[in-house]
């Protein structure tokens, strides 16, 4: 565990990933402001299994758009992948999702990559309308999303967007009070999605520590059922 944490640090402060930052941490607050349904940690980790199990579900979207087969979605293969979801983001936006979620750095979306990247075009993107309930035309993963910015929103204490480590101690307290070592998985649980260390989690590093923890970063190996 833990070997792509380090590499998180090549962040550019003031480049592209702050830009599209500052979009998610806007995009983050408007939620927010509609509330979450989310009544306690305890909750999140019970539909760990069912988000797990939607997230694996996503594997034959990935290698739908994976057209030549080689295990990660260029940014060729990505553009055509939002044609066919007619997300119409552009050409600088699409850039820096992708620089944003290629952590391994190898100019490739690998699966656990590209769900993250996915999961922030959907926080992202506006309904197109009161009436669509789908911004993607994915109802089932998008649906899992949801429950994600959801989670997120729980998290997110005073709203501004990002999860602090004092965030994370209240929310895992609040369910188990009384548990002394709650405090201590509470302060674990942040270290792992806190990747520079910088003492706030951003919705991406949320959403990379949430594949881990569900198993999907590893999932290369793995046969279909
Ligand atoms: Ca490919
Ligand atoms: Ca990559
Ligand atoms: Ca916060």
């Amino acid at each position: 565990m833990g070997g792509v944490m380090g590499r998180s640090n090549s962040l550019r402060r003031g480049g592209p990933e702050s830009k599209l930052e500052a979009k998610m941490v806007e995009a983050m607050q408007r939620r927010a402001s509609e509330g979450t349904s989310v009544k306690s940690f305890n909750s999140i980790i019970m539909k760990f299994p069912k988000i797990d199990e939607s997230l694996r579900k996503c594997k034959s979207i990935f290698q739908q758009f994976d057209e030549d087969s080689n295990g990660a979605i260029d940014q060729e293969e990505l553009r055509h992948c939002f044609q066919k979801l007619e997300i119409s983001f552009n050409e600088e936006e699409i850039c820096d999702l992708f620089s944003a979620c290629d952590i391994d750095e190898n100019m490739g979306m690998k699966f656990n990559e590209f769900i993250v990247l996915l999961c922030l075009v959907y926080l992202l993107k506006e309904p197109a309308g009161a009436q669509a309930n789908s911004r993607m035309g994915l109802a089932d993963i998008e649906a899992t999303f949801e429950t994600l910015v959801d989670a997120f929103v729980f998290l997110d204490k005073n709203k501004d967007g990002y999860v602090s480590k004092n965030e994370m101690v209240h929310a895992i307290n609040e369910t188990t009070a009384g548990e002394r070592s709650s405090g201590r998985i509470a302060m674990r649980r942040f270290e792992e999605m806190d990747w520079d260390k910088n003492g706030m989690v951003t919705f991406k590093e949320f959403l990379f520590a949430f594949t881990r923890w569900v198993g999907i970063d590893d999932v290369e190996e793995e046969d279909e059922e």
